[in-house]
C-alpha cells in the first residue's frame, strides 16, 4: 500500500514536479540567484508567465523554444514555462557561434530563441536561423503572481527537451528526450544519492547541458530542495560559499575539481586553510577523474569524490556508490531501474567480466530517438533495445564499470565535446589549408586540448598558426579553437586513405610531450 501511495505521487514530468512541490512546500526555495531567494510558488508565477508569452508568441504543443541563455531565473522559469504548454526546449550553449547556431536552430526549427541581450540576438540573426527572437527581459521576474493554469501540461511520454550531440558527421543530432525519460533519471539520481528536500546544491554548471540540467536542475525539482545557481564557475567563491555551511552538494567537471584543489592549496600555502562545512556529496562527471585529482582531494579537502557517467541521450547511467566503496579510475555500477553491459565492438555479443568492449545501457532513461533522423536512430541501439554509447570499458567482477576510451572520435576539453570533424571542416574552408586532421591530446587543466595538424596549401606559413586559431574561433564555440597548429607536409594515412588519427597522435606526443595549458 505505502509503494502504491509512493507511485501516485511520483512525477512523470517536470510539471508534475513541480506541481508536487507547490503543494506540500510553496514557500520553500527552489532557487537562490544573485543573492536573491525563489520559492518554489514564485517559480511557478514566473513560470506561468512565461507559458502565456510563448502562446502570445504562436508557440503551441510540440513546438520547439531553443534556448540561447546564460544560467539565470530566466533560464529556469522559461523551461518550466515551455513545459506548462507542451513545448519541447531546445538547449543552445552560449558560446555557440554561427555554424552551430544555423545547424541547431534550423534543425530543430525553433519557433522562437529564447535571448539574454542584442549580441545574442545579432548572433541568431546572423546565422540566418527562422524562429523570432524573444528577449528574457520580456517576462518580469517581479510583482505578484498567479498560479500557473495546469491543463496544458505534458503527457510523460510528450518530448520535453532536444539535446544537440555526438556530430560525428560534423553535425550535431538533436537527441530527444522525454518527460518520462527525464523524470525516470531523477527518480534514479535522486536515490542513489539520498537527495532530499533538505539538500541545497551549489551550481556552477552550465544549464545548457545535460549535466547541469539534467541532473542539477532536475533532480532539485524531483526532490523539492535548493539550488544555489551561479552564472559561472569560479574555484575561490566556491570554496568561500563552500565554508558557509549551507551547501550539501557540489556537481562538477573535473577541470573544476583540479581548480578547487589548487586554490585550496593556495589558500593552505597563504596559512587560512579551507574548512568546509555542512557538505555531504561531492559528485564528478562528463569526463574522466584522474586518481590523482581523486586523492588530492580527499587529502585536502576530506571529501572522496563520487564519480559517475553519462551522456545527453541518457542522462546519468552509472554511479559509485553512495554508501559503498567509491573507487577512483572507475564510474560504479548501474542506477536503480538501469541495466548496463559490455559488448564485443565487431559481434555485438555480451562479453565475461574484465574484458575491454563497448558499454550499452538500457532503461526508462534512455532517449527515443534523434530528431528526424531515423537512421542514426535505428543505429543508435540493437534489437533488443540496448543503446550502444560508443564508449569502451570493462566491468569487473564485483560490477564495478571503468571507461577505458572511445569507439567513436571524440575531445573532451573541460566536460565539453568537441568533434574533430567539425574544426576540420571549418579548418578546410580557409585557403592557405590544404589537408587538415584534428585530435585531443593529454592537458593538465582540461583532460584534453584541441591540436590541429595541418598541410599548408603553400610553403609559407608565418603567421598561420594564429591566423587559423582566429578563423575557427570567429566561427565556433571558442572552447573548440585548436590550442596549437603543427604545419606537416603530409598527413599518415591508411590504405584506404583514411587519415590514421592513433599515429598522429602519439607522434605529436613524442614531440612534445603533456603541456599544461595557462
Ligand atoms: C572555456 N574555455 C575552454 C573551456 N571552457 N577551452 C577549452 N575547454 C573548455 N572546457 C575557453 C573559452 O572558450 C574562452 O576562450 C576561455 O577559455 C575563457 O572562458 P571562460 O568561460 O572564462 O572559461 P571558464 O569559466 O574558466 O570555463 C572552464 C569550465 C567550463 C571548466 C568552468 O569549461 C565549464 O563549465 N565546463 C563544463 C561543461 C559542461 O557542463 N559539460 C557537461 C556536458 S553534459 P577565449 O578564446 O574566449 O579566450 C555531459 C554528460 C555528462 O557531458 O556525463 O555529464
Ligand atoms: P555528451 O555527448 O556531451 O553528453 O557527453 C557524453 C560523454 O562524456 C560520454 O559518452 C563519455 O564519453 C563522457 N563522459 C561522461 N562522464 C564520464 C566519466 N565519468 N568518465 C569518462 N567519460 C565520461
Amino acid at each position: 500500500m505505502i509503494i502504491m501511495i509512493y507511485e501516485m505521487n511520483t512525477p512523470l514530468t517536470t510539471i508534475d514536479a513541480l506541481r508536487r512541490a507547490v503543494a506540500h512546500a510553496p514557500k520553500r526555495p527552489f532557487l537562490i540567484f544573485d543573492g536573491r531567494s525563489f520559492s518554489y510558488e514564485d517559480i511557478a508565477a514566473i513560470a506561468a508567465r512565461w507559458a502565456a508569452r510563448l502562446r502570445s508568441a504562436g508557440v503551441e504543443r510540440g513546438d520547439r523554444v531553443a534556448l540561447f541563455l546564460e544560467n539565470s531565473p530566466a533560464f529556469v522559469t522559461a523551461y518550466l514555462g515551455a513545459h506548462l504548454i507542451g513545448a519541447i526546449v531546445v538547449l543552445v550553449n552560449t558560446l555557440y557561434r554561427q555554424t552551430e547556431l544555423r545547424h541547431i536552430l534550423t534543425d530543430s526549427e525553433a519557433k522562437v530563441v529564447l535571448v539574454a541581450d542584442q549580441a545574442h540576438a545579432d548572433l541568431v540573426r546572423q546565422a540566418d536561423a527562422p524562429g523570432a527572437v524573444i528577449f528574457a527581459s520580456d517576462v518580469a521576474l517581479e510583482g505578484a503572481g498567479k498560479a500557473p493554469d495546469w491543463t496544458l501540461a505534458p503527457a510523460p511520454g510528450d518530448l520535453a527537451l532536444i539535446g544537440y550531440t555526438s556530430g560525428t558527421t560534423g553535425r550535431s543530432k538533436g537527441a530527444m528526450l522525454t518527460h518520462a525519460n527525464l523524470m525516470a533519471n531523477s527518480a534514479a539520481v535522486t536515490r542513489a544519492w539520498r537527495w532530499t528536500e533538505h539538500d541545497r546544491l551549489l551550481l556552477t554548471l552550465p544549464l545548457f547541458h545535460i549535466h547541469g540540467l539534467g541532473v542539477g536542475l532536475n533532480g532539485t525539482l524531483y526532490a523539492a530542495s535548493t539550488v544555489d545557481l551561479r552564472r559561472g564557475f569560479d574555484a575561490a567563491d566556491v570554496l568561500d560559499t563552500l565554508a558557509r555551511g549551507e551547501t550539501t552538494m557540489f556537481f562538477g567537471v573535473p577541470t573544476m575539481y583540479t581548480r578547487l584543489i589548487a586554490e585550496a592549496r593556495r589558500r593552505r600555502a597563504a596559512g587560512t586553510p579551507v574548512r568546509i562545512e555542512g557538505m555531504r556529496l561531492f559528485v564528478s562527471g562528463s569526463a574522466p577523474l584522474s586518481p590523482q585529482t581523486f586523492a588530492e582531494f580527499e587529502d585536502l579537502l576530506g571529501h572522496r569524490i563520487l564519480e559517475r557517467y553519462g551522456m545527453t541521450e541518457t542522462v546519468m547511467n552509472l554511479t559509485n556508490p553512495y554508501d559503498g566503496e567509491r573507487r577512483p579510475g572507475t564510474v560504479g555500477m548501474p542506477f536503480p531501474g538501469q541495466e548496463a553491459r559490455i559488448v564485443d565492438v565487431r559481434t555485438r555479443q555480451p562479453l565475461p567480466d574484465g574484458e575491454i568492449g563497448e558499454i550499452q545501457v538500457r532503461g526508462p532513461n534512455v532517449f527515443v530517438g534523434y530528431w528526424r533522423n531515423p537512421q542514426a536512430t535505428a543505429e543508435a541501439f540493437d534489437a533488443d533495445g540496448w543503446f550502444n554509447t560508443g564508449d569502451l570499458g570493462w566491468r569487473s567482477a564485483d560490477g564495478y564499470f571503468t571507461i577505458t576510451g572511445r569507439a567513436r572520435e571524440l575531445i573532451i576539453s573541460g566536460g565539453y565535446n568537441i568533434y574533430p570533424r567539425e574544426v576540420e571542416e571549418v579548418l578546410l574552408e580557409h585557403p592557405a589549408v590544404a589537408e587538415a586532421a584534428v585530435v585531443g591530446l593529454p592537458d593538465a587543466e582540461f583532460g584534453e586540448q584541441v591540436v590541429a595538424v595541418v598541410v599548408p596549401a603553400t610553403p609559407a606559413t608565418d603567421g598561420l598558426e594564429q591566423e587559423l586559431i582566429d578563423w575557427c574561433r570567429a566561427r565556433l564555440a571558442s572552447y573548440k579553437k585548436p590550442r596549437r597548429v603543427v604545419f606537416v607536409s603530409s598527413l599518415p594515412r591508411n590504405a584506404l586513405g583514411k587519415v590514421q588519427k592513433h599515429a598522429l597522435r602519439r607522434q605529436l606526443q613524442q614531440a612534445q610531450p603533456e603541456r599544461t595549458s595557462q
